[in-house]
Formats: structure tokens, C-alpha cells, sequence
């Protein structure tokens, strides 16, 4: 029997579908994330919180209607056996990501004097105690696999800006950012890139009780330069793009994606 040589392996390696998870990805961003994937052929892990099945299922049939294959794979991504438990599964399934998507994130508007610990503990393990966790169940396979890849984790705005009714959200949204420079100098040797997508606003249900305020909403409307909020898709383009080869030099960044709204303070 003969070996095959490292071209051949490198041309069926070629033609592999590209495998991704995004976290986070029953509705909003994760899930426009996880339709342009599918868009490309890729094999897709849908992962969702216990309780929101009925919408995984519905991203599935995206991914699957755009022309990928889905698996959809519970875990709150602020638990640490769920974490293990959906890497064995997606491991098992088809092996080490070629893309991880951190995307699943919260953010309860409140006052700063009503946080108590329980919510400012809440925001920070599934926003940024789940990106260390889902970064570190799969990116050691990644490593081991030898054949580079990505980690591309929704960040925010918030990294950079405060938010008087988001003061727990923004320090989550900063460590996310910050969590990626680091692991750019750790798996930037592996070929696997790390960086931030810092979204502005974006029309999704995390902000739907914030913007019944239509003073909010008007504010918005004035302030970004394009002239509209960010629909998911906006973000889910940028998240594709950085997934491509030709992002290969960009390590340890911060993407803002916000339709200008930073920019126009005067
Ligand atoms: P969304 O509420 O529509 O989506 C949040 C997603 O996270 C949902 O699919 C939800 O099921 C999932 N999720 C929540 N808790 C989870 C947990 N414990 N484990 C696994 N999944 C969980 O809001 P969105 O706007 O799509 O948010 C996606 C990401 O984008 C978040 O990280 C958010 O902070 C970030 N972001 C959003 C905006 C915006 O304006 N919408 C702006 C900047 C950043
Ligand atoms: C984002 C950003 C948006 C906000 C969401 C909830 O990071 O601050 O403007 O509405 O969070």
C-alpha cells in the first residue's frame, strides 16, 4: 500500500469543508454568522444555552438551506463541564475547528447601584469567562492538528466606550478584547490567528428593552454616519472575512465595525 505524498494530502485538505463553531448562535449575530458559513459549504457547530433549542434548530435549517451542514450542540458557555462536554461531541464528530467563533454574550441593562454580585458574576462568566473557557477546549486540538486557523471573538464597542447602564457589560467587552492580543502571541506561532470584532449598535434582541426608548433609537439614527444601526449580517460579513486566507497577517486586533458612529463625536 502506498503512503499518499504531502501534495495530494495538501489538495484533499483543500477541498475539506472549512468546520466552525459559533457560540452563541440560536439568534442574532452568532446565528447570521452561522448562515454565512453555511453559505460557503462549511460544516457548522450551532452551539446554544439550555432552553433555546427550538431556535438552534432554526439556524440549523439556515445553515443547512444555505448549503452547510449543522450540528447543534448545547452548552452554557459559562459552565466549564458543558464547554468539555460540547468539545467532546464536535471533536468527535469531525475533529479540530478550522474557525472559532466566541460569540455568545448578555447584557442586562441596569443601574450602576442595582448590580448586585450575582448579576455583575452572571455577566462576566458567559461573556468573558466563556471565551477562555470555549477558546481553551478547542484551540488545543487546533494546535495539535498543525493546519493553523482562527479565533475570531465578538467583542464591542463597550471594549472601548463606557455605558452608564452597562458598566458590568463594558469590563467584560474590554477583558474579551484584551484575552485575544494574548492568545494572538500564543497561537499566532501555531498559524492560528486571534482578534476582536468590536460591533456598534446592532438591531438584535440584546437590545431590544434599550431601545423601546424611541429617544434612544432617534439618538442612533443621528449619531451613525451610514445613517442606519448595524443589521447582523453587517457583523457576520466582517467574521467571514476574517476568516479568509487572505487575513492571515492580521493577529491581535481590535475590528470596530460600527457604521462610523465612534468617529462622530463633533
Ligand atoms: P442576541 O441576544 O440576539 O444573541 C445572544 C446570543 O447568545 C443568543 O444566541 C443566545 O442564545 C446566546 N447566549 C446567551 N447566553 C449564553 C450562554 N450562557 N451560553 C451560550 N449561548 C448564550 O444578541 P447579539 O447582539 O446577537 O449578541 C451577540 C454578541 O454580539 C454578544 O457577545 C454581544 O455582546 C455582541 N454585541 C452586540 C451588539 C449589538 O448592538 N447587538 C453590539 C456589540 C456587541
Ligand atoms: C454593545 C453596544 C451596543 C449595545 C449592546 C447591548 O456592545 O454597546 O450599542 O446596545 O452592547
Amino acid at each position: 500500500m502506498s503512503t499518499p505524498d504531502a501534495a495530494s494530502v495538501a489538495a484533499v485538505e483543500a477541498t475539506r469543508p472549512r468546520q466552525v463553531l459559533v457560540t452563541g448562535s440560536a439568534r442574532g449575530i452568532g446565528r447570521a454568522t452561522a448562515a454565512r458559513f453555511g453559505a460557503e459549504g462549511a460544516r457548522v457547530a450551532v452551539n446554544y444555552p439550555p432552553g433555546e433549542l427550538s431556535y438552534a434548530q432554526e439556524t440549523g435549517q439556515l445553515v443547512e438551506d444555505a448549503g452547510g451542514a449543522a450540528l447543534l450542540v448545547e452548552a452554557d458557555v459559562a459552565d466549564p463541564d458543558a464547554v468539555r462536554a460540547m468539545a467532546e461531541t464536535v471533536h468527535a464528530e469531525w475533529g479540530p475547528l478550522d474557525v472559532l467563533v466566541n460569540n455568545a454574550g448578555i447584557c442586562p441593562f441596569a443601574d450602576f447601584f442595582d448590580i448586585d454580585l450575582e448579576l455583575w458574576d452572571r455577566v462576566q462568566h458567559v461573556n468573558l469567562r466563556g471565551v477562555f473557557l470555549v477558546t481553551q477546549a478547542f484551540t488545543k486540538a487546533m494546535v495539535d492538528a498543525g493546519r493553523g486557523g482562527r479565533v475570531i471573538s465578538v467583542s464591542s464597542i463597550s471594549a472601548w466606550v463606557g455605558g452608564s447602564r452597562q458598566v458590568h457589560y463594558c469590563a467584560t467587552k474590554a477583558g474579551i478584547s484584551s484575552l485575544m492580543k494574548s492568545l494572538a502571541i500564543v497561537l499566532g506561532p501555531h498559524g492560528i490567528t486571534c482578534n476582536a470584532v468590536l460591533p456598534g449598535a446592532i438591531a438584535t434582541d440584546i437590545n431590544r428593552a434599550d431601545w423601546t426608548n424611541t429617544a434612544k433609537l432617534d439618538y442612533l439614527g443621528g449619531r451613525i454616519p451610514v445613517g442606519r444601526v448595524g443589521e447582523p449580517a453587517d457583523i457576520a460579513g466582517m467574521i467571514w472575512l476574517l476568516s479568509q486566507p487572505e487575513s492571515a497577517y492580521m493577529n491581535g486586533a481590535e475590528i470596530l465595525v460600527d457604521g462610523g458612529m465612534l468617529v462622530n463625536l463633533q
